[in-house]
């Protein structure tokens, strides 16, 4: 039997088929510079003439902040970029297009963009389909006025800025950066002042901070966003993040982690999978515990590895909406969460009794 099928039959016998969420109490998912950016965006959109939201590719079909419909997009020209796209497959892109266009009419066009390329064959056509569908729209108070205002709005850490900065600079042949740009969630906090991306016509552009949903009652769609990082780590808590990851990866026959973390075959524990690579890795650290001083795996270095291997890709191209695209799964998703809280609110009250039993069987390992 071939490593690929052996490995995929470990998982389909012995690895848990359904997560489950832990129980938790801390509360930060829509911090007050998000409260701030949504109300000044509302307050500046009376005066934009076309909406670019920018997503991760890798969750078409999840996680997309919908107030920014209720409050700020409506009847303006609303273009979607799944940004990312190196991160995923190319498969599949047309059907994936359709389907959210049918599930939301509000926008006018949906296109894939790899934002930190230096050509990205799709973002040169985004300025000049913007400026089409603005000429076609009714622009109401601001017909006659040359000056044309897109926003461009999204959750945290998708590459809006990025998007900004290299369109400035394609249309301007300016180098630089006119808005920061960052490897972290929340790197661009306020509504930025107008960015002049184009003279002729005269095109502007407002960098806007990212905004989470206000609460995610699914919680696999709140884990997903902490895995693509649209949310600072802290909140969730990194082994928690790792613990979903590593449960998606398996359940979806993912398995370019094994290699990357130095492990001979699939694990379904998470915090054994990270003991395991920190050994391998010789990631020890040195740490009290109990009076005494214990050598321990360097968790906050692997799990950051993990995390960080997923992020840049190591683990293949993939979406983590894969079980929508099959369109199975959907309904369990649905249903079961609608009473849930926040991902925060969930995660942690059973934090130690989730470690306890593990503890053991780590320590077992060290020591041998
Ligand atoms: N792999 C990949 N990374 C990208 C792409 N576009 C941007 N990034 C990276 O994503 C991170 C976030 O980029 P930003 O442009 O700061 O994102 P933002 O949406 O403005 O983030 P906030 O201001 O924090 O909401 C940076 O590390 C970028 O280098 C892309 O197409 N592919
Ligand atoms: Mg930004």
């Amino acid at each position: 039997m071939s490593k690929l099928r052996a490995w995929r039959e470990l998982v389909r016998t012995s690895f848990r088929p359904e997560y489950k969420f832990p129980v938790n109490s801390a509360k930060n998912w829509f911090p007050g510079h998000m409260h701030k950016g949504l109300k000044d965006m509302q307050r500046k959109v009376i005066d934009v003439d076309c909406v670019i939201e920018v997503h991760d590719a890798r969750l078409p079909f999840s996680g997309r902040n919908t107030t920014f419909k209720e409050t700020i997009s409506g009847v303006k020209p609303h273009i979607l970029v799944l940004n990312k796209e190196d991160l995923v497959p190319k498969q599949n892109r047309e059907e994936i297009i359709q389907k959210i266009k049918e599930s939301d009419p509000i926008i006018s066009e949906v296109m894939f963009a790899n934002a930190s390329s230096g050509e990205c064959p799709s973002l040169k056509t985004l300025l000049p389909k913007s400026i089409k569908l603005i000429e076609k729209s009714n622009r109401y108070h601001r017909v006659g006025d040359p000056q044309k205002i897109i926003i461009i709005i999204g959750i945290p850490n998708v590459g809006k800025s990025t998007i900004i900065n290299k369109l400035r600079n394609a249309n301007l042949h300016s180098k630089g950066k006119a808005t920061k740009v960052g490897a972290t969630p929340g790197v661009t906090r306020v509504v930025q002042e107008k960015i002049r991306i184009s003279n002729r016509p005269l095109v502007y552009l407002l960098d806007t901070p990212g905004i989470s949903k206000p609460n995610v009652k699914d919680m696999h769609v709140g884990m997903k966003l902490a895995c693509c990082n649209t949310l600072n780590d802290m909140v969730i808590g990194q082994l928690y993040i790792c613990d979903y990851l590593l449960w998606y990866l398996n359940t979806h026959h993912h398995f370019d982690y094994v290699e990357y973390m130095g492990l001979t075959e699939p694990e379904q524990d998470c915090h054994l999978m990270l003991a395991k690579s920190a050994l391998t890795s010789g990631n020890i650290v040195e740490k009290y515990q109990h009076g005494v001083m214990k050598k321990m795996p360097d968790y906050d270095y692997v799990a950051m590895k993990f995390l960080q291997g997923y992020r840049k890709g190591y683990f293949g191209r993939f979406y983590l909406d894969e079980d929508q695209l099959l369109d199975n799964l959907k309904d369990q998703l649905g249903s079961s969460d609608e009473q849930l809280g926040s991902p925060t609110e969930q995660l942690g009250s059973s934090k130690h009794l989730y470690y306890q039993n593990k503890q053991n069987n780590i320590d077992k390992i060290i020591d041998s």
